[in-house]
């Protein structure tokens, strides 16, 4: 299937149970659930308006950084935009993003200025 320029991809990447979920379902559905449901892998589709322009968002909420290998890369070479989420209470959570951010620039070259990157702490 051809690519279509107005199509954007955006990763949530982070430990597991940082509120990583929680942040995408707000955003998408504008809900809040309390139990803790760990994620394996959604994709969740928008369609926005952005520069005057209709544009699909989609955003893939992953299992953390527990992801397997092969699914973390495939999910980093297919995004544009990457949301590494870690919580205030674990400096493990930090931690745990450094490799995330690692393959990221392994992948999509050096100039990492180039691509759109948010550090979100919760
Ligand atoms: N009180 C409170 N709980 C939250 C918040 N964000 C997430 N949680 C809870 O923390 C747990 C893990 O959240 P989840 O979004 O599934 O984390 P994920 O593993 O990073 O996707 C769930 O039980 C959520 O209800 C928040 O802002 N406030
Ligand atoms: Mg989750």
């Amino acid at each position: 299937m051809p690519e279509q320029s107005n199509d954007y991809r955006v990763v949530v990447f982070g430990a597991g149970g940082v509120g990583k979920s929680s942040l995408v379902l707000r955003f998408v559905k504008g809900t809040f659930r309390e139990s803790y449901i760990p994620t394996i892998e959604d994709t969740y589709r928008q369609v926005i308006s952005c520069n005057k322009n209709i544009c699909t968002l989609q955003i893939t909420d992953t299992t953390g950084s527990h992801q397997f290998p092969a699914m973390q890369r495939l999910s980093i070479s297919k995004g544009h935009a990457f949301i590494l989420v870690y919580s205030v209470c674990s400096r493990q959570s930090l931690e745990e993003l450094r490799p995330i951010w690692t393959v990221i620039r392994e992948l999509k070259g050096q100039d990492v200025s180039q691509i759109p990157i948010m550090l979100v702490r919760l």
